[in-house]
């Protein structure tokens, strides 16, 4: 278990360079408090403040669009879950799109602040 956990980690740091995210982006769980566990959560603001946006359990594969006031809003991440999440540019999981790692938090988006209005939880 071990090396299968070393070689998981070599992985998501070179797919992290290739997609331009700097260490500061990418922080270890459990900065933001306010996410529950096992939920993905999206807030508002930078840095995990303002309004969150939270999947619940049931949220557990295919594409959800992400309803009302929160589209387009969604400026950091906390995915509290042990699997990653894709955030979609358009509903119904089109255009351009962001991935976030397994329990990852992003502080910021970069390019794709303010631009997400669907999810999608792959397999
Ligand atoms: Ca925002």
């Amino acid at each position: 278990m071990k090396s299968k956990t070393r070689t998981v980690a070599a992985v998501v740091s070179f797919t992290a360079s290739l997609v331009g995210i700097t260490a500061a982006e990418a922080q270890p769980a459990h900065a933001a408090s306010s996410c529950p566990a096992n939920a993905p959560c999206l807030y508002q603001d930078p840095m995990w403040s303002g309004g969150i946006y939270v999947f619940g359990p049931g949220a557990t594969s295919g594409c959800w669009n992400i309803a009302g006031y929160f589209d387009n809003r969604t400026s950091s991440i906390d995915n509290n879950r042990s699997r990653p999440i894709v955030l979609w540019q358009y509903a119904g999981c089109r255009g351009e799109s962001k991935y976030v790692y397994e329990n990852w938090e992003l502080s910021s988006l970069g390019s794709f602040d303010n631009k997400a209005s669907s999810v999608s939880f792959p397999s």
